[in-house]
């Protein structure tokens, strides 16, 4: 595609990871694995890796999961792909909630298994789960997994401890598998707390938890997260196709940002918090009739422009060409999103501020150019 835009013009407010250096404790340790200057075949051997990441877990979710459960993967997306093929048969479906994260769906595509979706109810922004309509598809035989975004990517909603109990009991009673996606956990509103599913189903053995530090401390490209998998018989097959080898280096970025990132999270967190209300009043004084309530976890604002815009437009699009802006919406998030706009607020807030000044500049050019063509 060209655009008008050079490429260093364009504001990029799209792909989930941030403007912000890592912190220094984690290039501290990647330093120091540098300077023992062996980089032979390496995975997670010792305690100190799984003692770093479950006193991150104790200390900020009062959860914790035997050493054995934990796997290592070079991402949550390839592990999403295997997982679904291992646990569904090809004609049975995954269930999850819309709008979604869309690699849900593409992980069933992937396997070609059949999706069904649920949508979530928006009521003035805030996000909740149709329950009713949820059981009803959980109900069917032919469902046999859910992933759960927990917190909820796009949405923002960090689930309270009633809906993850209320779908703990649905998932039980229809004896499902669940995954529950937790990437963004650690990106919480400076007054949120959250859940993993896991501690409201402590016993549960058909679940799987997916925590990474990639979005927590912009480390994605390092490619290392943990898979919590409690069946057995699952696990023995994830480590049979699995050398579970990883980057050492990898591996030192995450222990040291478990055991040392912590404070610089909580300056993250505050700033991010700043960016989210920024975001809403530049909004509301620039784009009066956009809604956008704060997301409760996650970096990304989720903004409803149906004032604005006609179901069928293509907003990235819109955007890029338009306002020389990089950002998600839509049918990217498979179904329940249109007109939706997803703006990635981990970024200095001049950034911020310049790419919403031009979604506004541009969002209301169209509004007066279509004003004028009434005329
Ligand atoms: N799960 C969720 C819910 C995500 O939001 C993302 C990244 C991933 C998994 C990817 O995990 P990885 O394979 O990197 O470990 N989310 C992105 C997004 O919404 N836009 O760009 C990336």
């Amino acid at each position: 595609m060209t655009f008008p835009y050079k490429d260093e013009e364009f504001v990029r407010m799209w792909v989930a990871d941030m403007e912000f250096a890592t912190p220094d404790v984690v290039i501290d340790g990647i330093r120091q694995r540098l300077d023992r200057r062996i980089f032979g075949y390496t995975r997670v051997f010792g305690q100190d890796y799984y003692n770093a990441f479950s006193r991150w877990c104790m200390t900020r979710y009062g959860w914790s999961f035997p050493q054995e459960e934990l796997v290592m993967s070079n991402g949550i997306i390839p592990a999403l792909y295997e997982l679904v093929e291992h646990i569904t048969k090809p004609d049975e479906k995954l269930l999850f909630l819309t709008p979604s994260y869309a690699y849900f769906k593409y992980a069933a595509d992937f396997n070609q298994r059949e999706c069904v979706c649920s949508d979530l109810i928006n009521t003035d922004g805030y996000y909740t789960i149709d329950f009713e309509d949820f059981e009803r598809k959980a109900a069917d035989a032919k469902t046999t997994l859910f992933i759960l975004c927990n917190p909820h990517n796009p949405s923002g909603r960090v689930w309270r401890e009633e809906e993850l109990k209320k779908l703990g009991e649905i998932i039980k009673k229809h004896n499902l598998w669940v995954i529950s996606d937790e990437i963004h956990c650690d990106l919480l509103r400076c007054n949120q707390v959250h859940i993993p599913l896991g501690k409201v189903m402590p016993d549960y053995n058909r679940l799987i938890t997916c925590m990474a530090p990639s979005k927590t401390f912009n480390l994605a490209g390092l490619m290392i997260s943990n898979v919590i998998i409690r069946n057995e018989e699952l696990r023995e097959h994830w480590l049979s196709r699995h050398y579970n080898f990883d980057n050492p280096l990898s591996i030192a970025a995450a222990q040291a940002a478990y055991e040392k990132g912590g404070p610089w999270l909580e300056e993250l967190r505050a700033y991010l918090d700043k960016n989210f209300a920024f975001t809403q009043e530049y909004l509301a004084e620039h784009l009066p009739r956009a809604k956008m309530r704060i997301s409760e976890a996650t970096y990304l604002a989720w903004v409803d422009l149906s004032a604005y815009f006609q179901p069928d437009e293509h907003l990235p699009t819109f955007f890029a060409y338009e306002a020389g802006v990089l950002l998600e919406g839509g049918n990217m998030f498979v179904q329940n999103s249109d007109c939706f706009i997803r703006l990635n607020l981990a970024c200095p807030r001049a950034i911020a501020e310049e790419g919403l000044k031009r979604i506004c500049k541009a969002v209301n050019e169209k509004v007066a150019g279509k004003r004028a063509d009434a005329k």
